[in-house]
C-alpha cells in the first residue's frame, strides 16, 4: 500500500479551503458528487484554452488533438477496469445515461414475460429505465429484498431465477446503505441461469478496484463525478458481443456508417452508441481524474476511507437517539443515519449552519425508505481527502443537533 498523507492531498482540492457559513468547509457528501482536484480543473481548462474542437470530425489539427485526448481517456477506462477491448468503453453523460441505454437498447431484445431482478436498494436510475421498459415490452419485474442489516436476502435472489430470467441489474455499492454487494457471486448465479448482469457501479468505482472481468460482469456503469472527474460523463462498459448485437440508442452523427433514405447502417462499436458530440472536454480531462486516483492509489484510498468509517461509526454510537441504516459487515464508506424523531431535514439544515454538507431525503431510493419505514435519513459520505480531525468536528455536532432536536 502507499503512503497516505491526507493533508498534502487536501492542497489538490482549492474547495476545501473555503468557508461555510463562517466555518471551514467539511464536504462529507462525496457520495452525491466528490470535489476536483486542481489537475482536473487544469485538464478542462487547457483543452478549452488549447484544443477546443469537435472530435472525429476534422483533418485538422486542433480536431485530431481533441479526439486523440478523448480516446486516451477510453484506453485509460479499459485499463482501469480491465475491460478486454476499448470497443467496449461507451462515453455517456452519468450513470443514469449509461442504465437507460442498457434497459432501452438491450431491452428491445426482450420478449413480453422476460423478467428482470432488481434489488429493493436501487437508486431511482436503476429502477425507473426497467419500468419504462416494462411498459413498452410487457417484462416482468422482480425484486430482491435485504436483511435489516442493510445486505441483500441471496437466498430469494436465488429463488427469483425461472426460465424467463434474462437480466439482473443490481448496485455494486448502496449509495444509502453503503453495502458491498457479493456482484461477482451474483454474476455466477445469474450465467448459470443463463441470465446476464448489468452492475450499477456508481458508488464503486471510486471506493475499490474494478475487475469487470473477474466480476463476470455484462454491463457496468459509472459516473466521473463521483471520481474527482468532470460532470457530465460517465461510461458504460459492455461486453462486446452483446454490445454488437444489441441495437443503437440513440440516432444521429457519428453513429453511422452509412446513410441514406433507402437505409442506413450502423458504425461499428463503441461510437454505434455514441451518436451527436459528446462532452469531449470532460471525457478528456475524465482521465487525469483516473490518472490522479491511480497515483494516490485505490488501495490507499480504500483503507484510509475504511479507517474513516469505523471512527465515526463507533464515536456515532455514544449520540443519544443515533439509528444506524446498514450495518453490513462488508460497507463502503457512507453512514445513513436518524437521531431519534429529528427530522433528516432539520439534521442537516443544522449542520449546514456549522460548515458540514451532507445529503437529506431519500437519497432517490424511496422503495428502500419503504422498506425500512421512513421518509428519508441523514448521510454523511467519505472521500479520500477528509480527516479524522473532520469526523470528530461532525460528530462534536451531532451531539449539539441532539442536544437541540434529539
Ligand atoms: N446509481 C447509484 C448507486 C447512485 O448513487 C447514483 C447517484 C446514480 C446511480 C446516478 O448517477 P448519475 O451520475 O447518473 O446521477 N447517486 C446520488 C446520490 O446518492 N446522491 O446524489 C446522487
Amino acid at each position: 500500500m502507499k503512503t497516505f498523507d491526507v493533508d498534502a492531498l487536501r492542497k489538490d482540492f482549492p474547495i476545501l479551503d473555503r468557508k461555510v457559513n463562517g466555518r471551514p468547509l467539511i464536504y462529507l457528501d462525496n457520495a452525491a458528487s466528490s470535489q476536483t482536484p486542481r489537475a482536473v480543473v487544469e485538464a478542462v481548462d487547457s483543452a478549452y484554452y488549447g484544443r477546443r474542437a469537435n472530435v472525429h470530425r476534422g483533418v485538422h489539427t486542433l480536431s485530431q488533438e481533441a479526439t486523440a485526448a478523448m480516446e486516451a481517456t477510453r484506453s485509460k477506462v479499459k485499463e482501469f477496469i480491465n475491460a478486454a477491448s476499448s470497443d467496449e468503453i461507451i462515453f455517456t453523460r452519468g450513470t443514469t445515461e449509461a442504465i437507460n441505454l442498457v434497459a432501452a437498447s438491450y431491452g428491445e431484445l426482450l420478449e413480453p414475460g422476460d423478467e428482470v431482478i432488481l434489488t429493493v436498494m436501487e437508486h431511482h436510475s436503476n429502477i425507473v429505465p426497467w419500468q419504462l421498459l416494462q411498459r413498452r415490452k410487457g417484462i416482468e419485474i422482480k425484486v430482491v429484498p435485504i436483511h435489516a442489516d442493510g445486505t441483500l436476502d441471496l437466498n430469494v435472489y436465488r429463488s427469483l431465477f425461472t426460465d424467463r430470467t434474462r437480466l439482473v441489474s443490481v448496485c455494486h455499492v448502496s449509495n444509502v446503505l453503503g453495502t458491498v454487494n457479493p456482484v461477482a457471486e451474483m454474476a455466477a448465479y445469474a450465467h448459470s441461469h443463463g441470465a446476464l448482469i448489468c452492475i450499477d457501479g456508481a458508488q464503486a468505482s471510486a471506493h475499490e478496484r474494478i475487475d469487470v472481468q473477474a466480476i463476470g460482469a455484462d454491463f457496468y456503469a459509472f459516473s466521473s463525478h463521483k471520481m474527482y472527474g468532470p460532470t457530465g460523463i460517465g461510461i458504460l462498459y459492455g461486453r462486446r458481443e452483446l454490445l454488437e448485437a444489441m441495437p443503437p440508442y440513440q440516432g444521429g452523427g457519428e453513429m453511422i456508417g452509412h446513410v441514406s433514405f433507402q437505409g442506413t447502417t450502423w458504425a461499428d462499436l463503441p461510437y454505434k452508441f455514441e451518436a451527436g458530440t459528446p462532452d469531449y472536454i470532460g471525457a478528456a480531462a475524465f482521465r487525469t481524474a483516473l490518472d490522479y486516483i491511480d497515483t494516490v492509489g485505490l488501495d490507499a484510498i480504500a483503507g484510509h476511507e475504511h479507517d474513516l468509517l469505523v471512527h465515526a461509526a463507533d464515536a456515532m454510537l455514544g449520540i443519544p437517539g443515533m439509528r444506524f441504516f446498514g450495518t453490513a459487515p462488508d460497507k463502503a464508506a457512507v453512514i445513513s443515519f436518524l437521531i431519534g424523531d429529528a427530522h433528516h431535514y432539520d439534521t442537516g439544515i443544522l449542520l449546514d449552519q456549522l460548515g458540514i454538507a451532507v445529503r437529506t431525503g431519500h437519497h432517490c431510493a424511496q422503495p428502500l425508505m419503504e422498506a425500512y419505514g421512513i421518509e428519508g435519513t441523514v448521510r454523511a459520505s467519505f472521500a479520500l481527502y477528509n480527516t479524522h480531525a473532520e469526523v470528530d468536528a461532525f460528530v462534536a455536532a451531532l451531539r449539539r443537533v441532539a442536544a437541540m432536536l434529539g
